[in-house]
């Protein structure tokens, strides 16, 4: 089973797809923990360039193509070979990011965006998508720590450098807000596939969900 964590910054993919990872293993279930951009040597070289916080400079056409082949080699590399060895492969993050960020963020075009993502992954989808949704602006300040300031600004950002912020936290709120409608869309369109979790809630809640959701789905397969 191939399962995608999915949702805006700070709420929560990483953790949690750790949490389900160590729970699924401690079950004695064959699991893998992946993330995107990255996840395979050549795949986490495209990540640095991709979040480097020098590289303002790159083209929307040339993020979508970068992120791309982080994920044509990263499902052909690692995720495919370890389904068809019967594992569970949880992926932080894959293709409906590209839809959520380069198509409703940046606005690309959507069947531009379709077509290269079905050439990069062979159509390889997801069996399960859960969808962790938080506020934008809380998932900021998660990730940003408590103290600081997000800023209202619909451009012309002001979040802070600090380190933790890498080149795609710095693009302004609108550009976060229309991620998050997009993920709303994505989410309606295939309803089936996507599993919203409300994560503005403890932690141990999320997970909770996350696990209910994962283990149902486990015994419909079965
Ligand atoms: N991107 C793209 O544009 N196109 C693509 O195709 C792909 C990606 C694949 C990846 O950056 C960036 O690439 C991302 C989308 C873009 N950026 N933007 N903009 P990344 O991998 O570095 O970051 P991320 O994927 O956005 O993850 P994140 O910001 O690290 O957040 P997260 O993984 O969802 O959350 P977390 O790290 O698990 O938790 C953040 C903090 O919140 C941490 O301190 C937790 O302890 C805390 N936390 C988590 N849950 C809770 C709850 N429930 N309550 C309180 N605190 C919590």
């Amino acid at each position: 089973m191939f399962v995608t964590f999915e949702g805006p910054e700070g709420s929560g993919k990483t953790t949690h797809a750790r949490l389900l990872s160590e729970y699924l293993r401690e079950e004695e279930y064959p699991v893998v923990l992946t993330r995107e951009p990255g996840g395979t040597r050549i795949s986490d070289k495209l990540r640095q360039i991709l979040l480097d916080p020098d590289n303002t400079d790159i083209l929307p056409r040339t993020e979508i193509l970068l992120f791309s082949a982080s994920r044509a080699q990263l499902s052909e590399a690692f995720i495919r070979p370890h389904l068809e060895q019967g594992h569970i492969v949880i992926c932080d993050r894959y293709a409906d990011s590209t839809m959520a960020y380069q198509g409703h963020g940046l606005g690309l075009d959507f069947d531009t965006l379709r077509t290269i993502t079905a050439f990069a992954t062979r159509g390889l989808t997801p069996d399960l998508t859960l969808y962790l949704d938080v506020p934008v602006e809380t998932g900021l300040k998660r990730r940003l720590g408590p103290s600081n300031d997000i800023g209202a600004g619909s451009s012309g950002t002001q979040l802070p450098l600090f380190d933790k912020v890498d080149r795609l936290d710095m693009k302004d709120l609108e550009y976060h807000r229309r991620v998050q409608q997009g993920y709303e869309q994505l989410r309606q369109a295939e309803p089936e596939r996507w599993h919203r979790v409300d994560a503005n809630r403890p932690l141990e809640q999320v997970q909770d969900d996350v696990r209910r959701k994962v283990l149902s789905v486990l015994e419909d397969r079965s």
